[in-house]
């Protein structure tokens, strides 16, 4: 089982989820530090402190990528880290460090992949209206120059924004992640309408100012709707339960996708939020609407859909008992397939996936390993059918594991462990699991060991 021969082997992680170091070396609060301080909000008042404290033992952890084979890594930059007020003022020694990360990866040939966007925002920009300002486009093109400005001599892989259906969304609409807003459907538009427009400006940026050669997408969240059977009305039913857009709500792909991708504002986006004021005009479109060498999509889980009596797509529901994981998310690896399938059809764009992975109950045993089968059959299942999805013509270019080590779960805290890389946050002591030399065999091999299915290859 052979994967074609340029694909991308590599992890990601996020900026707040690993870096801690909060407020050293002149960083800026983010909107994440601000909801942290919420009562209630993040499980048991866990903050992005010490969080992995990457920011102090970056270049360990990159010896340790290199060790497992990683061929790239994803990772975020800190807005308020480089530009403590959002815009103006530069940090120097906050983007020193991205500077050398990306040196240190480069020296261990590992392909740097930045997110400008991995949701913390800085704190004093949304003082002063954040997303819902006019002018918040241009802030995110401001701080994407200094960004590119400082590193696209070596970086030439760029992602605008991560998964912009949860900031969004659930930052300014559901509430439960930063800024913690319950805005009104009105602004709620506002707010996506800016992050599109902002997404259009920075990749204008990228283009306009690169050093070398950029090659350019965002990393939305992956729907993909698995049909309940082979028949035609089934699969019809599970591509519109991904398209359509019935009521309102923060998932549906095409608010974010179709404007980035493919220069429109959906007609059933109208039709549900036409009566909330927001305007999309074609000056709009056309700024939102830039080239894209690729699309990044971050994928987990995905329903069953099957047609009813009228053809419209209904939910099947899971079994009792049906496999999950520690976020209580449905393991669906068929999922990844229609995932990239109906995407692949509807924008046309060689994809990468950004994040895959799952949260498991994960602990260091007597025998000072880390035994994580479950995380090992997931991953060969999901890959499994990436590789269905390949051989069926799909182009799919990398495969980013989320994570590379255990981090901060948002909401959860550090309850939910992610990693290929067991963290003991107390000591701060790396623990490479099971899965992580799995999946180094799988990279070593280009895939062939998905073949194999016990699961201590490498170890
Ligand atoms: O940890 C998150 C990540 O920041 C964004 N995508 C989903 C992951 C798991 O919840």
């Amino acid at each position: 089982m052979q994967f074609p021969p340029n694909f991308l082997w590599g992890a990601a992680t996020a900026s707040f989820q690993i870096e801690g170091a909060v407020a050293t070396d002149g960083k800026g609060p983010s909107v994440w530090d601000m909801l942290c301080q919420r009562p209630g909000a993040v499980f048991e008042g866990h903050t992005g402190d010490p969080a992995c404290d990457h920011y102090h033992r970056m270049t360990d952890d990159v010896a340790m990528m290199a060790e497992l084979g990683l061929q790239a890594y994803r990772f975020s930059i800190s807005w308020p880290r480089v530009l403590p007020e959002g815009v103006g003022r530069v940090n120097a020694r906050g983007l020193e460090f991205y500077d050398r990360l990306v040196d240190t990866l480069l020296a261990k040939g590992i392909a740097p992949y930045p997110t400008l966007f991995h949701w913390d925002y800085p704190l004093a920009l949304y003082a002063r209206g954040g997303w819902l300002h006019e002018d918040s486009p241009e802030w995110f093109a401001e701080y994407t120059q200094v960004m590119v400005d400082k590193l696209s001599d070596r970086v030439s892989n760029w992602m605008t924004q991560n998964e912009p259906q949860c900031f969004v969304g659930l930052g300014h609409s559901v509430g439960v992640h930063a800024p913690g807003l319950k805005l009104p459907w009105p602004e709620y538009l506002t707010v996506l309408k800016n992050s599109l427009l902002a997404h259009g400006k920075s990749v204008q940026v990228i283009r306009a100012s690169a050093k070398t050669k950029p090659s350019v997408s965002f990393a939305p969240v992956g729907h993909g709707s698995i049909p309940a059977s082979d028949s035609p009305e089934d699969i019809a039913a599970a591509r519109a339960h991904d398209d359509n857009i019935k009521v309102p709500g923060v998932w549906h792909r095409s608010l974010h996708l179709d404007p980035a991708i493919l220069g429109v504002w959906p007609e059933d986006a109208d039709r549900v939020f036409g009566a909330y004021g927001m305007t999309m005009s074609d000056s709009d479109l056309k700024t939102i609407c830039q080239p894209l060498d690729w699309l990044g999509l971050n994928f987990y889980s995905a329903p069953t859909v099957k047609a009813g009596p009228d053809g419209q797509p209904v939910v099947v529901k899971y079994p009792a008992g049906h496999p999950q994981n520690a976020m209580g998310w449905p393991i669906t690896p068929e999922g990844i397939y229609w995932m990239v399938k109906f995407h692949y059809e509807r924008y046309g764009l060689p994809i990468v996936i950004t994040e895959n992975g799952m949260a498991n109950l994960d602990a260091v045993d007597d025998d000072g390993g880390v035994h994580d089968p479950q995380r090992i059959a997931y991953t060969r299942n999901y890959l499994k059918q990436l590789h269905r999805a390949i051989q069926d013509g799909i182009d799919v270019r990398g495969y980013f594991h989320w994570s590379l080590m255990d981090n901060f779960e948002w909401a959860e805290g550090y309850s939910k462990r992610f990693g290929l890389v067991h963290v003991d946050y107390a000591t701060q002591k790396r623990t490479p699991k099971d899965s992580a030399y799995w999946y180094r065999e799988v990279i070593r091999s280009n895939g062939e060991a998905l073949k194999r299915t016990d699961s201590l290859i490498g170890v």
